[in-house]
């Protein structure tokens, strides 16, 4: 559950919500039409009755020939610096930021037919991080240009991503999911015991911020395991059935308001000033203007989603006003439903047919006076969450943005200067503010009782 590392650069980029803000709005708001379906059991999915989204195991590095790959990248990390950074520590890394890409361009094309599943999802990490690296070592352009990503990149992370059905580019799979292990390797992945493969900006504050991400996912698989039990029900209104539905949503309850603890700690961990200038530049996908990218040796490369998990979203952002409305709703719905391309097709489709499921707990709870209260305290209590998410995403982008950036100031002016030529900066953060209030009005919405009436 990333909620902030999705907030947008200009104006989106990288909005990942994470898998459970996806599960929850599924299966408590009951967002889609029920259709009939077969037997519900996570591990159908790749989803995991212990890890939930994480794989089982930590992801194997890559071995033969793709230890190039990792090679190239275990050499980016802590030697190559953020091209927009203008401070002199940044610019001393610029030459041998040159070499770098230059070893990126020599690569050989490697072909990935053969790879097991998880050496596909480590093989999507890796060649998503070295893109990224590529395209934002560069020191920005005088007039922007398209960026060309070599083949050997371009045509690998392709080729992975359509056997994975996820996008071509970073996502939160990647940051989090794909990039996790235990910090202690003799004992099993846990909240207390998670670290991460790789960084951009080898700072804590990335660190940090993905961890928290990773121990909400975690926390989270309980959420999954209730609607597990919940799917196989025979007889949903069965008098004890509905009472162990009305006990399940009350450790919804527990678990929604740990996640928003766990969410709400992250500032003690992850400076919000450093993950603005130094951790979230690094996650941008592709513009849609002067600058996009362009995938060499990939025929369809204009028609693949490029952008990251936000391309499509400034058009609905602009769109929206601040009210509830019909609009707002669309909005909301449609944020979420673009947000699984950057998932995992397997994951995109445990939560399709999730919000498929015969009986969405919204209409069971409304002819169910046992179970309206149980429902209306899980709304209540995911309200707080989204409220929560709307803050930190106020802290880490909205206030930042006004900030000064890194260095002395002559350093700091100079970025600004080359800043500024980017589209729709300052933007960023008023598309923020509605995309989130468009999903607290969806919480508040879903309330059986008007809000005046609940405790
Ligand atoms: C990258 O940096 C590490 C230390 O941070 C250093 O040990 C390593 O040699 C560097 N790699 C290259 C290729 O310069
Ligand atoms: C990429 O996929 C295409 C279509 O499946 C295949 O023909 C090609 O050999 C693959 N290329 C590489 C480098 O993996
Ligand atoms: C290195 C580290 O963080 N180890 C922790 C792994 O998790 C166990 C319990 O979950 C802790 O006791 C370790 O300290």
């Amino acid at each position: 559950m990333s909620f902030i590392s999705g907030l947008p650069h200009r104006p989106f980029s990288y909005f990942s919500v994470g898998h459970f803000f996806q599960v929850l709005n599924a299966v408590v708001l009951g967002l889609e039409s029920p259709e009939t379906t077969a037997d519900f059991k996570m591990e159908d999915y790749n989803v995991d009755y212990a890890t939930g989204f994480f794989p089982q195991q930590p992801l194997p590095r890559l071995s033969g020939e793709f230890e190039l790959w990792e090679n190239v990248l275990d050499d980016a990390e802590g030697n190559i610096s953020l091209g927009e950074d203008t401070r002199e520590s940044a610019k001393a890394k610029r030459p041998y930021g040159e070499i770098w890409r230059q070893r990126v361009r020599n690569l050989p094309l490697l072909n990935t037919d053969h790879l097991a599943e998880c050496l596909l999802q480590r093989a999507h990490m890796v060649l998503a991080f070295l893109i990224n690296f590529y395209v934002h070592s560069q020191p920005p352009n005088a007039s922007p240009t398209p960026i060309h990503i070599p083949e050997c990149l371009a045509i690998p992370i392709v080729n992975v991503s359509r056997e994975l059905g996820i996008a071509p580019v970073l996502t939160f799979a990647d940051t989090v999911l794909w990039n996790a292990k235990p910090a202690d390797s003799q004992l099993p992945m846990s909240a207390n015991n998670i670290s991460l493969v790789h960084t951009f900006s080898s700072t804590d504050t990335e660190r940090n911020y993905h961890i928290v991400s990773a121990k909400a996912e975690l926390r989270g698989v309980e959420i999954l395991r209730i609607i597990e039990d919940y799917a196989q029900l025979s007889d949903v209104a069965d008098l004890h059935t509905v009472s162990k539905t009305a006990r399940d949503l009350r450790r919804l309850v527990t678990v929604v308001q740990d996640l928003t603890d766990i969410m709400q700690n992250v500032k003690d961990t992850a400076d919000p000033y450093g993950f603005y200038w130094e951790v979230r530049p690094w996650f941008r996908g592709s513009d849609c203007g002067a600058s996009r990218w362009i995938y060499d040796g990939v025929p369809e490369s204009d028609s693949l989603d490029l952008g990251g998990p936000s391309a499509g979203q400034s058009t609905t952002a602009r769109q929206e006003v601040p009210a509830p409305s019909e609009e707002n709703k669309k909005a909301d719905r449609g944020f979420m439903e673009r947000m699984r391309r950057y998932m995992p097709g397997s994951h995109q489709a445990y939560l399709r047919d999730l919000a498929a499921l015969p009986v969405p707990i919204r209409s069971l709870a409304k002819t169910s006076p046992l179970l309206r209260e149980s429902y209306d305290l899980a709304i209540l209590a995911l309200k707080k969450f989204r409220d929560m998410h709307m803050r930190i995403a106020c802290l880490y982008i909205i206030s930042m943005a006004k900030t000064t950036p890194p260095g002395t100031p002559e350093e700091g002016l100079e970025r600004q200067g080359t800043q500024q030529k980017g589209p729709a900066k300052g933007t960023g953060g008023s598309h923020v503010s509605s995309l989130l209030k468009a999903g607290r009005d969806a919480t508040n919405r879903a309330l059986l009782k008007p809000p005046s009436m609940t405790p």
